[in-house]
């Protein structure tokens, strides 16, 4: 058997920094230490904090007055911020830059008087959170289907997308919203981000030398999701799993190699874990194919640039 190992593959920016804001906030404040939401979409990263103290919450009453929160890396709406004020919290807010461009979308559109529709999946902490932004003007659509649908004044409206969406899947809406409102406007660059747009590029261009594809992440991750559902839809059956424990030998019948990536959240050492389990099982060998590089780092949030010393400060990779 022939492993592929596709790069790039797991964490990206934002999740380095949020990881990284956690581990430094632990380090200040101490446990019992609360995050909004789970930080990344990951079983592991999650089960891992929670093991030295992290207390990750739904609601902010679930925070004591006046304690430090995180923000998980898929933001929160202005009311969360609000509320968090009321409460006296200490907020550190690592929502991913990329997404809070997003908000920042949302904002000026919705200052200009646009109906802003937003592309993305119903119920995921990033979009609630950008919903949140003008949630008069904004309306979620998920499907062409849901664009057909669509009654609003054609006149001033704008689309955005969710960070983490299969960029195919969102052409095909955007092709359509397109049609329906031929003067739509858009931000100049795209919200999907890089990181979820060379991870899909990685199994578009290596799934089809592959039998099979294994995907690390979680259920709830939704970049890892549209990564095995990109490879299934080339004909390469692909499986999202936490971790080697979830491999099932029926799917190697008959497979010759099989790409390994990872999504946004998945941890390395889940990746490395799989890989010598392939190894030991089956005496897999091993290349990795890199179709890009990447060199995205961004600065821990401000809040917490202040609360540490010079010395600690570093770009996070
Ligand atoms: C933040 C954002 O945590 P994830 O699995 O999140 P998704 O959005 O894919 O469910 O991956 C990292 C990440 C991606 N997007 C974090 Cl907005
Ligand atoms: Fe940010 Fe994209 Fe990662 S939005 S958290 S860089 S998957």
């Amino acid at each position: 058997m022939k492993i592929i190992l596709a790069n790039p593959r797991g964490f990206c920016a934002g999740v380095n920094m949020a990881i990284e804001s956690l581990e430094r906030s632990l380090d200040l404040f101490g446990a019992p230490l609360y995050v909004y939401h789970e930080i990344v979409h990951n079983k592991h990263v999650v089960e891992r904090f929670k093991n030295r103290g992290v207390v990750f919450v739904e609601t902010l009453d679930e925070v004591p007055e006046g304690s430090p929160v995180l923000y998980s890396a898929h933001g929160v709406s202005p009311q969360i911020r609000q509320e968090s004020k009321a409460r006296n919290l200490k907020a550190i807010d690592a929502t991913c830059p990329l997404v809070t461009k997003v908000h920042l979308e949302a904002v000026k559109y919705a200052k200009l008087g646009y109906t802003i529709v937003l592309i993305g999946h119903e119920g995921h902490d990033e979009v609630i959170g950008t919903m949140g932004e003008a949630p008069e003007q904004m309306i979620l659509v998920e499907s062409v289907e849901d664009v057909e649908a669509l009654d609003i004044n054609p006149e001033k409206i704008a689309y955005l997308t969710q960070t983490t969406l299969s960029v195919d899947d969102a052409n095909v809406i955007i092709d359509a919203l397109r049609k329906k409102f031929p003067q739509i406007a858009n931000p100049p660059k795209d919200d999907i981000c890089y990181a979820t747009q060379n991870r899909q590029d990685a199994v578009r261009k290596l799934a089809s030398k592959a039998d099979l594809v294994l995907v690390l992440g979680s259920q709830n991750s939704s970049n890892s999701l549209r990564l095995a559902e990109i490879s299934t839809t080339m004909g390469v059956p692909g499986h999202l799993i936490d971790g080697a424990a979830e491999i099932k030998d029926e799917w190697f019948e008959g497979v010759e190699t099989v790409l390994i990536t990872a999504g946004a959240s998945a941890p390395e050492d889940v990746v490395q874990e799989c890989i010598s389990y392939l190894q030991d099982r089956y005496g897999a060998s091993m290349t990795e194919e890199t179709i890009r590089e990447e060199d995205v780092t961004f600065p821990l949030p401000k809040t917490l640039r202040q609360l540490l010393p010079e010395s600690a400060l570093k770009v996070v990779r």
